[in-house]
């Protein structure tokens, strides 16, 4: 190694190590490639307090190191006193005016921000939909179209959706990073925001609260789709028929295993409003089970046998009879037939 290079050889693999980690986690889950109204403003904000602060940062040290080397003690002069300044009043004013300006240059768009964020105008025009946090899990119910989902929530693009947001539980909050700010999930209020995505595209949501033993696995979706895509979800979704029999043996058997197994008593299919577990309507064009997961036979069998290896603490475990590796493998069969529309987060990639 050059000899220069073991002096820094910290700040190298400092370097290095920033460069790897900065690639790491999902596509779509950072506030710094914003795509969304949300999303955008907190990232103005984030560039205008930053630019304020590196301002001031250098004006510190440029003033420090020009002191230090015209001011410093000079040979000869050992018991000079320089000219004291306290009590100062000008360099008072000066240094109480411009930290205040600062506030103001920051506080002024900050507030504005804010309101804009909280502006409702628009709500009744709009799409709403009520968004549950649950252990661990959301569930999206859009209020007068009766359709209800979990995990995936599909937008149009480009349009304005205002989420009335609560939870069944504990505190919850929903955090969607790359299209908006984050926003409480209270068990005793309903609390409210608007969304609005600038680009298709599939866009990974976080519980952002500490809710319990599988909080960091409470993942979700933005599924973000053309208006017509959108129309189409729409109506496909206002037109599942759960009694519908599906066509291949082995997942007909897992139809009435899921039957039997009282499964119904908390996952509906089509617009029910129970939701003591996950909607599965559209289950097989999700792209993750859980949340978490990817969406294989092998890993649904593996939630069906233990859910708890999954995701601990959550409320599925125990609450259903235990069920054969067969039997669980004719359910994932079944539930992997469960696609009521042709729009699916691939819809959402161009
Ligand atoms: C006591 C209520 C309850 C019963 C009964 C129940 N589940 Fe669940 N199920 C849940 C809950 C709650 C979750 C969400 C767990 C989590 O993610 O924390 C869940 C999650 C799931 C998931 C993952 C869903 C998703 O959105 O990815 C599948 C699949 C599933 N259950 C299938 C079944 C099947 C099949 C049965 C019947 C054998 C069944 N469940 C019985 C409550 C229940
Ligand atoms: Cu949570």
């Amino acid at each position: 190694m050059l000899r220069w290079m073991g002096k820094f050889k910290a700040l190298i693999m400092l370097g290095i190590v920033t460069l790897v980690l900065t690639a790491c986690g999902k596509e779509n889950l950072t506030a710094l490639d914003p795509k969304g109204y949300g999303a955008e403003k907190s990232m103005d904000l984030m560039i205008l307090s930053t630019v304020i602060m590196a301002a001031v940062f250098i004006v510190v040290m440029l003033i420090f190191t020009v002191v230090i080397i015209r001011f410093r003690r000079k040979k000869g002069q050992e018991d000079f006193i320089p000219k004291q300044v306290e009590g100062n009043h000008t360099l008072e004013i000066v240094w109480t005016a411009i930290p205040i300006i600062l506030v103001f240059i920051l506080a002024v768009p900050t507030v504005m921000s804010v309101f804009d964020l909280a502006d409702e105008a628009d709500a009744s025009s709009s799409i709403n939909i009520e968004v549950t946090g649950n252990q661990y899990w959301w569930h999206f119910d859009y209020a007068g179209e009766e359709i209800q989902t979990s995990q995936d929530l599909y937008i149009p693009v480009n349009e304005k959706v205002y989420l009335d947001i609560n939870s069944t539980d504990v505190i919850h909050s929903f955090w969607v990073p790359t299209i908006s700010g984050k926003m409480d999930a209270n068990p005793e209020n309903t609390n409210t925001m608007f969304i609005e995505a600038y680009e298709e595209g599939v866009y990974w949501g976080k519980c952002a609260e500490f809710c319990g033993p599988s909080h960091s696995l409470m993942d979700f979706k933005i599924v973000v789709v053309s208006q017509e895509e959108y129309d189409q979800w729409v109506e496909d979704m206002q037109n599942v028929d759960p009694e519908v029999q599906v066509e291949d043996a082995v997942a007909q058997e897992g139809q009435e295993l899921f039957e039997a197994n009282n499964c119904m008593g908390c996952h509906a299919i089509g617009s029910s409003p129970v939701a003591v577990g996950p909607n599965l309507t559209n289950f097989a064009n999700r792209t993750t089970l859980a949340g978490v997961e990817d969406l294989t036979k092998e890993n649904i069998v593996s939630w069906l046998l233990d859910p708890e290896a999954m995701k601990p603490g959550n409320k599925m475990t125990g609450n259903y009879p235990e069920l054969t590796e067969d039997e669980a493998g004719s359910i994932a069969e079944y539930l992997m037939q469960l696609s009521h529309s042709d729009i699916t987060p691939e819809s959402a990639s161009n």
